[in-house]
């Protein structure tokens, strides 16, 4: 049979099930990564297993994120994870070293290779023609520990890229043209296979901010062949060796087919508050701009920041505005340096920040209250940024600069700049001093782990129980984001102590929700979320299941679920279950009482259950969209008992 370049790497990578749309398959996971700030959960779980050593063959743990430190917690937790990954056979990429999907597409990314990652925006790898997937924190635990990844087989959409972009339209504006299109709801179970002549014209950086920004389509993953650019790009990063060739078979079936003309890609942004939210620069031409951001893992490339000095050069940030620029990884950073485009940078006034997060999660760089923000970021969610009141506007690093040189948003093609061609670097600077390779198996015995007062303990489950009668805790409307549900920030600190972090869940919203909760569980009362359509959009972050479960959280009622957030509830024992119809939706509301009998045979092997409320006094349906797997891991009450469980049963 034809296959697609998505259809060759699963089939390749499959373990268990059939290719059919819609079943779940499991795949070998050949390499890994994590981030700090879900990465010390992954690695605790690991600790709990018992094992000595990884059994993939590449991990790599990253210091990215949480890089602050105004307090003690980052630093013992960078401390925690450098240790964890001595002792057990993983990389790691020291703070400073740049953020893991730049740094991954740079120095281990492999094509043909699947690659799993506790960070929703691991698709960046799709770039080079790597199967690369986010998952909560757990699904990379056990992948560590050599399971396989379980997911539904994806149907795939191939999108044809046509001829060639126009000056001033770059890669942002392609998947910001894509996002318009497919938007940020209803593709779960769905792969976006990127195809057409289209593809000569743009590098691995430019597929990649693509492929990683598919994130916010709520895809399975995003990918692109692996041709002579991307042989190319590994040359240039002296890696030649990993390539190889993976086109699509002429004749390879697709769910849906869409063509794109780069030609007719104009400069493109998305308003507040949502990644969809697109319109053409030029229709909000004019509008003040008090911050510019350009960095993260959607643009932070070589070639990005080249073009971003290259408009700077002999000009000035406008006075009225903030420009803070942050390099993907240490290697971009260094080539900057070395070239002088950093003094470009710095001349024209902007703020450079060490290669990390940092603004992308709000973790520094706020904006001004009702402040307008430009960010070359891949997720403008309000609040995110970390001024509740700020509008964010997500760019290409071309209009951000412009913006910052004219103060105001500007159709870049009319500020009347020379447009910078720059081309791919034939040899990248090489140096991976600050990537510390583990000891040698026999050393790793003698490694301590140092855990600081910030390091606590994975959660403990104990397995579903047969009856529910819980409270209505909060009811939500559509795509609330894991942001929503677990603010990132000033709070991300609080990553790897859970009863701290507890105290944070849903605080954007309603920030008396953890109190209630708590409450709740001291009088044995369950907590039930109710939420709308895309609940759970965004980032992979386990916490906005694991936190709730914490605080007595054991249902959540949804119209619709986003992907990872579907398995991190399952993961973690919480039933979710979907309304049959929108009016049982609308009927509910906070403080209803509800309950549920006969859990543990529904669950065993029914599609629906019945639901009662106490309160209407009425019963309405929820369905249960679980596979079999997903059926015995509620059941043993979340996915770390059940694979002890099934460790014990093969031996
Ligand atoms: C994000 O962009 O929201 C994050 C922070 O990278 C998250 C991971 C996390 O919450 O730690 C993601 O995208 O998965
Ligand atoms: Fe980091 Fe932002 Fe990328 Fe998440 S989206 S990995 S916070 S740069």
């Amino acid at each position: 049979m034809q296959r697609s370049v998505t259809g060759k790497i699963i089939e390749s990578h499959l373990v268990k099930g059939r290719l059919i749309p819609g079943e779940e398959i499991g795949l070998k996971i050949d390499q890994t990564l994590t981030q700090d700030a879900t990465g010390t959960m992954v690695y605790l779980q690991f600790e709990s297993m018992g094992l000595s050593s990884v059994a993939t063959r590449l991990s790599v743990s990253y210091v990215d994120h949480n890089t602050i430190q105004d307090g003690y917690e980052n630093a013992d937790d960078h401390q925690y994870l450098q240790a964890v990954a001595a002792k057990y056979g993983i990389l790691f990429s020291r703070a400073g070293n740049g953020i893991c999907h730049q740094v991954h597409l740079e120095r281990f990314s492999a094509p043909g290779m699947s690659l799993l990652g506790s960070d929703s925006h691991t698709p960046t790898g799709g770039g080079i023609g790597m199967l690369a997937i986010g998952a909560g924190g757990i699904d990379v635990t056990l992948a560590l520990a050599g399971s396989p990844f379980f997911m539904e087989c994806p149907k795939i959409i191939r999108i044809n890229l046509h001829s060639s972009l126009p000056p001033f339209s770059s890669a942002k504006d392609v998947i910001l043209t894509v996002l318009g299109i497919l938007t940020t709801k209803g593709n779960t179970g769905t792969v976006v296979e990127y195809g057409g002549d289209g593809l000569a014209g743009l590098s691995v950086p430019d597929r990649a901010t693509i492929t990683n920004m598919g994130a916010e389509l709520g895809v399975t993953t995003s990918i692109f062949p692996s041709d002579r650019v991307t042989l190319e790009f590994l040359k240039a990063q002296g890696r030649e060796q990993v390539w190889r060739e993976i086109m699509p078979d002429a004749g390879a079936q697709y769910a849906r087919v869409i063509d794109i003309d780069l030609a007719d890609v104009t400069p493109m942004v998305a308003k507040p508050h949502s990644p969809d939210n697109v319109c053409p620069v030029k229709d909000i031409n004019g509008l003040a701009v008090d911050q510019v951001t350009i960095g993260s893992c959607t643009n932070s490339s070589y070639t990005d920041l080249m073009r971003v000095a290259a408009l700077l050069t002999g000009r000035h940030v406008h006075p009225r505005v903030s420009l803070v620029i942050a390099p993907g990884s240490r290697q971009v950073f260094r080539m900057l340096a070395e070239n002088g485009a950093l003094a470009a940078m710095v001349s024209a006034g902007a703020r450079i920040l060490e290669p990390v997060c940092g603004f992308c999660i709000g973790n520094c760089h706020a904006p001004s209250t009702e402040g307008v923000s430009l960010r070359t970021t891949n997720r403008n969610f309000k609040g995110r940024s970390g001024t509740k009141s700020a509008s964010v506007y997500l760019v290409s690093p071309e209009t951000a600069a412009v913006a910052a040189i004219r103060g105001v948003v500007t159709d870049p093609r009319d500020a009347g700049f020379d447009y910078p061609a720059i081309a791919m670097p034939k040899a990248f600077v090489i140096d991976d001093s600050m990537v510390l390779r583990p000891p040698e198996p026999a050393e790793r015995g003698a490694v301590t782990i140092v855990r600081g007062p910030n390091i606590g303990a994975p959660l403990q489950l104990e397995p579903l129980t047969d009856s529910l009668s819980g409270v209505v805790a909060i009811k939500v409307g559509d795509k609330i984001t894991t942001d929503d549900i677990m603010p990132a920030g000033k709070r991300l600190k609080y990553r790897s102590n859970i009863p701290k972090y507890a105290d944070f869940v849903f605080e954007p919203i309603d920030a008396s929700f953890s109190r209630r909760c708590l409450e709740y569980k001291q009088k044995g009362i369950d907590a039930i979320i109710v939420g709308g359509e895309s609940y759970g959009q965004g980032s992979s972050r386990e916490h906005a299941a694991i936190c709730p479960r914490y605080l007595g959280v054991k249902a959540v009622l949804a119209r619709s679920f986003e992907r990872i957030h579907f398995a991190n509830l399952v993961n973690y024992g919480i039933v979710p279950l979907v309304f049959a119809s929108l009016a049982d939706y609308a009927a509910l509301q906070a403080g209803d009482v509800l309950e549920i009998s006969g859990l543990l045979n529904s669950v065993r092997q029914a599609d629906y259950l019945v639901i009662n409320s106490k309160t209407k006094g009425m019963t309405f349906e929820g369905k249960l969209n679980l596979s079999p797997r997903q059926r015995d891991i509620l059941l043993a009450g979340g996915v770390l008992r059940y694979a002890r469980g099934q460790r014990t049963e093969n031996g």
